[in-house]
């Protein structure tokens, strides 16, 4: 097989493996990553940068350069059909310089073996080369915003768990994957009522997340469709539109709203509906660097317990504000993650990342503004799908059909 091997630079892995992939399509192989300074005095101060050394064999690479051409070909002015020279010329190719390209091949071949005996030797950055599949399976995740940590953590844990012979299989490759990742992830589900006592939920989070109308969302779920007995409490007198909110959701699911200022009324708003099967409590948004008016909220559920607390998350927020916020709301002992928004954004790499480096499991799934319906609870299937890149409602009806 002749193998066409070239030298990428860039300032992250993450671009440096973009370019391969542009470059020499998914079936390129990593042979090695290297981080190096560049510029600077003495080495120091200089920019860092990752060199990425990538291979693949000349036919899949002048595949995906042939896919490359085509939007151009179809752009082209009908007049000047242009003939397609460059298979032309690698078919007329003489013998003598078809020997002088094997010899190069071959020089290249013989250099990219010390290089690598080299870097084993030598380097600790470096990465081992994987089989073909790996590195379309690790472009995938980081396209779908796995860190590039993450990423090569299962990439690693899929290596050390396959055969020799399984890591060149694709399906034996994608079921390690997915093992993977179903290992990681922590999932919840819907929420599940205890028996005689009322079960009490709170949600909590940011400013403008989605916790009234996931609460609307969950409240609709229990006392429609289950026949439960629910009951609204709002500590949401914040914003003055929030108490008005609140109470037309009320009225549509006929379900009643309690609103609490004090620890003292949240006491006696819980106590009144021991009754119920499920009690729902809203709290305000709050900036989640405004750490006296999270101790608020959980003075005032203080009150509550046994409860459970659901931090509530927009999925489109960039990992590191999802890892600052989980953070600064850990004095209210979360223990569910809700994430919304999943309709306003098209990668979940993020969602996995946070479960991973998150003792917490996923409750609920929302994807959009509509009360009834656009929520599902969360499963190992949906979280799966998502993460691997299929389309929004295809992946979290997965969750429904297993
Ligand atoms: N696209 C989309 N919008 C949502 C989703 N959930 C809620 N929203 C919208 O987000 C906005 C804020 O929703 P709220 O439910 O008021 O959010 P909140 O977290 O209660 O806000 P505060 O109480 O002010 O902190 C509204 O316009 C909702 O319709 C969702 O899953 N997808
Ligand atoms: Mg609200």
């Amino acid at each position: 097989m002749a193998m066409k091997v070239k030298r990428y630079e860039a300032p992250t892995l993450q671009e440096a493996l973009q370019h391969v992939k542009r470059d020499l399509g998914s079936e390129a192989v990593i042979l090695q990553t290297r981080k190096f300074n560049r510029g600077g005095v003495f080495g120091l101060l200089g920019k860092s940068m990752v060199e990425v050394l990538a291979a693949t064999d000349m036919e899949s690479a002048g595949a995906s350069a042939e896919r490359r051409e085509q939007p151009r070909a179809a752009a082209r002015p009908a007049q000047s059909p242009a003939p397609r020279k460059p298979a032309q010329t690698q078919q007329s190719a003489s013998p003598k310089a078809e020997e002088e390209m094997r010899s190069e091949l071959r020089e290249v071949k013989n250099a990219l073996q010390t290089l690598l005996h080299k870097s084993r030797a030598e380097e600790q950055e470096t990465v081992n080369p994987y089989p073909p599949i790996f590195g379309s399976l690790y472009l995938q995740l980081i396209e779908n915003d796995v860190s590039d940590a993450l990423a090569q953590d299962i990439i690693r844990a899929m290596d050390d768990s396959l055969s020799e012979e399984d890591k060149d299989d694709e399906e034996a490759a994608r079921a390690a994957l997915e093992r993977q990742l179903r290992r990681l992830l922590k999932v919840s589900g819907a929420i599940t009522l205890s028996g005689r006592e009322p079960k009490t939920v709170a949600l909590v989070g940011p400013t403008g997340v989605g916790k009234t109308t996931t609460i609307a969302k969950i409240a609709t779920v229990f006392a429609l469709q289950k026949k439960k007995s629910v009951g609204i409490i709002t500590a949401d007198t914040y914003r003055i539109a929030a108490v008005e909110q609140i109470k037309v959701y009320s009225e549509i699911l006929d379900v009643p709203v309690k609103v609490v200022y004090t620890a003292e009324d949240m006491k006696r708003a819980v106590d009144s509906f021991a009754d119920r099967d499920l009690i729902l409590i809203d709290t305000a948004g709050r900036s989640h660097w405004d750490a006296p008016r999270i101790s608020e909220i959980r003075d005032l559920l203080a009150v509550c317990y046994p409860l459970e607390i659901h931090l509530t998350l927009s999925a489109h927020i960039r990992y590191k504000d999802m890892l600052d916020i989980s953070d600064k709301f850990r004095p209210l002992a979360y223990n569910h993650l809700i994430f919304t928004k999943l309709d306003e954004t098209s990668t979940y790499g993020n969602l996995i990342n946070l479960i991973a480096s998150r003792n917490v499991g996923v409750s609920y799934l929302c994807f959009g503004q509509n009360v009834p319906g656009e929520i599902e609870a969360a499963s190992p299937g949906a979280l799966l799908n998502l993460v691997m890149g299929k389309p929004l409602k295809q992946a979290v009806n997965a969750g429904r059909e297993r």
